[in-house]
């Protein structure tokens, strides 16, 4: 007989993957309960409650607040039932958060401190000259807290969490491990209270990485988008199967690995171009340069097909890809809302894929062609969320808010798609695609965008120009703007995005390697984590763009993948033979 699970929705994000989870673990019903109403409705039968949040901690916990959840759950807690609180839904146990600092938005209080915001000056990255990048977001270890060497809870028991595998995080602030706290942790919430702790260090910060108090139990990780390793957590604490102390997995370490300057692992993102095809088939294509069209000798030209989309994405799941990224690239056509072309593709990828996915294209405000009705971003992006995307990433309509940034002095309307999705799911959910394209200038006096020397005399400009810009362009690289990439990026990180995905069409399906300068140019200048795209075609491609001086945070390809030159698998591995760099292999 199936059991019941039940999870807490209060519309903060991808609830859906979470549920993919538990019915991929077991035979599980889900039951969903969205205010205190329902909570009654069920209570007599609930015995494993989650109590999932993404994104934004004080629209979190107002929610909890405004739909009268939070006495149920503090009875609940009380009743001695379990709980797994995940991301903000372990933020939501201590007493505030910097994010969110108004009084209204205090949390359930169990300990009592306040989370804090990552710092992107951490010392260990100013001392090579670079800045830390905020949000945290990617693969990182999990540890137990020691004092002077020694663990402090010696018999903890989270659920298996253990310190060879990596979970995937995904935020902004958290519990820093300030002195303070870690005496509160050591003295005030120690073993002999009934508390277990975890930790995990971004940079020079330690920051708890789960916590476990008698039946209760939360991660600041996400195990449903942490692979095979975040499965095996949720399925122990859903059987109640308790580990004498943080395991350690069973899987292949190597011994001269990197220990990377922010502890997480070199991370490796496949990318899937979408649209349909001539027989109006949705299909993975990849183009030269934004060209998609195969060459032909005359008559008509074909969109390339490499493939379908869902076989394909999970393809890239099952060799180890740490991210999914699709891209419909022909969103600048109108489609019903109720049609959106991805819709499909992500509720079906998102039943196999257990890391995160991305997707872009249309995520702007829309006219629903069929009703005529005006769609916000935000609604159009909460869509995609409910399909199983944990981030969207927004190419065109950026290149627009950017403008116009501009054009009113960076005045923020706080009406925008960047603003309102990362206002209501944070700014980890939003990614901006920039597909820039080389502009060649005799002097940086021609323009008023910051421009790169050339150093390399082999490389100036047909007319022996050493300077270059790079001139952003939308619809997928059909129109040039007069914006350079790195005004662009400034602009959207003012604006609360997230993450930058950086491409490049000078380099796009070259295999020629990543656009070293411009990757430099942006990330030296931003705080937000910079994922390399365009050009990839051999493993030490990867190796070259994570040795960069500027500390890229992630890597992204996309033909070498399709045309089966490389799996995934032979990236990471070579990265890790090869390079000694730090990549995640899931365990089994
Ligand atoms: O503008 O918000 O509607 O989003 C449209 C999205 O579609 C944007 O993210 C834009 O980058 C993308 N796009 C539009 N047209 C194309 C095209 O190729 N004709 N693809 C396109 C962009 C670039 C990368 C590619 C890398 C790696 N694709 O995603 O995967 O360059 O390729 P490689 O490893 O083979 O070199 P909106």
């Amino acid at each position: 007989m199936s059991k019941t699970v039940y999870i807490i929705d209060v519309e903060s994000g991808n609830l859906q993957s979470l549920s993919n989870a538990i019915k991929r673990i077991g035979n599980y019903d889900i039951k969903f309960i969205h205010n205190a109403e329902e909570f009654k409705q069920y209570d007599s039968q609930i015995e494993k409650l989650l109590f999932p949040g993404v994104g934004n901690y004080g629209h979190f916990v107002k929610e909890i607040h405004a739909r009268s959840l939070t006495d149920p759950i503090n009875a609940y807690i009380k009743s001695g039932r379990s709980l797994m609180g995940i991301c903000v839904g372990l933020q939501a146990f201590f007493k505030s958060s910097e994010e969110s600092p108004e009084a209204e938005f205090e949390g359930l209080g169990y300990l009592d401190f306040s989370l804090t915001k990552f710092n992107v000056e951490d010392p260990v990255f100013k001392a090579r000259g670079m800045k830390k990048s905020v949000p945290h977001i990617g693969w990182n270890h999990v540890s137990e807290i020691t004092v002077g060497g020694e663990p402090i809870a010696k018999d903890t028991s989270l659920y298996g969490i253990n310190s060879v595998n990596k979970y995937y995080f995904v935020h902004s602030y958290g519990a820093i491990l300030t002195p303070e706290l870690k005496a509160g942790v050591v003295n005030k919430y120690g073993k002999e209270q009934g508390w277990d702790f975890a930790f995990a260090r971004y940079g020079s910060e330690e920051f708890l990485a789960a916590i476990k108090y008698k039946n209760f139990f939360a991660t600041q990780f996400h195990p449903e988008k942490s692979g095979i390793a975040g499965l095996k957590v949720i399925k122990n604490f859903l059987e109640g199967n308790q580990f004498p102390t943080i395991q350690t997995a069973d899987i292949e370490t190597h011994d001269n690995t990197e220990v990377t300057l922010s502890g997480l692992s070199r991370r490796i993102i496949a990318c899937l171009d979408v649209r349909s095809n001539d027989d109006g088939d949705l299909v993975v294509t990849k183009g030269d340069q934004y060209n998609v069209r195969e060459e032909t000798d005359g008559g008509e030209s074909k969109v390339r097909n490499l493939g379908k989309p869902v076989e394909l994405a999970t393809r890239y799941y099952n060799q180890g890809a740490d991210e999914v990224t699709f891209l419909n690239i022909t969103s600048f056509r109108n489609s019903p809302l109720k049609d959106l072309p991805m819709l499909q593709v992500l509720s079906k990828a998102a039943e196999t894929i257990f890391v995160p996915l991305t997707v872009g294209g249309g995520i702007k405000d829309m006219i629903d062609p069929e009703t005529g009705a005006t769609v916000p971003a935000v609604k159009v992006a909460d869509l995609y969320f409910r399909s199983g995307a944990d981030k969207v990433s927004i190419g065109s309509d950026a290149v627009v808010i950017a403008e116009n940034y501009y054009a009113n002095n960076k005045q923020k309307t706080g009406t925008t798609s960047i603003e309102s999705i990362s206002a209501t799911f944070g700014n980890q959910a939003v990614v901006i695609s920039v597909d820039p394209k080389r502009k060649y200038v005799a002097s940086p006096s021609e323009t008023t965008m910051s421009t790169i020397k050339i150093e390399d005399p082999a490389r100036y400009g047909p007319n022996g120009e050493q300077y270059c810009y790079y001139q952003v362009t939308s619809q997928g690289g059909r129109k040039v703007h007069e914006l350079g990439a790195l005004e662009l990026c400034l602009a959207c990180e003012d604006l609360g995005a997230g993450e930058i995905l950086l491409n490049s069409i000078d380099h796009d399906g070259s295999n020629q390697g990543y656009n070293l300068e411009l990757l430099q140019q942006i990330k030296r200048n931003v705080s937000i984590p910079v994922i390399a795209s365009s050009g990839a075609g051999v493993p030490k491609h990867f190796q070259e763009v994570f040795e960069l001086d500027c500390g890229i945070d992630a890597a992204l390809g996309a033909g070498l993948f399709h045309r089966g030159e490389y799996t995934v698998n032979d990236v990471k591995r070579y990265l890790q033979q090869e390079a000694n760099m730090d990549v995640r292999l899931d365990d089994n």
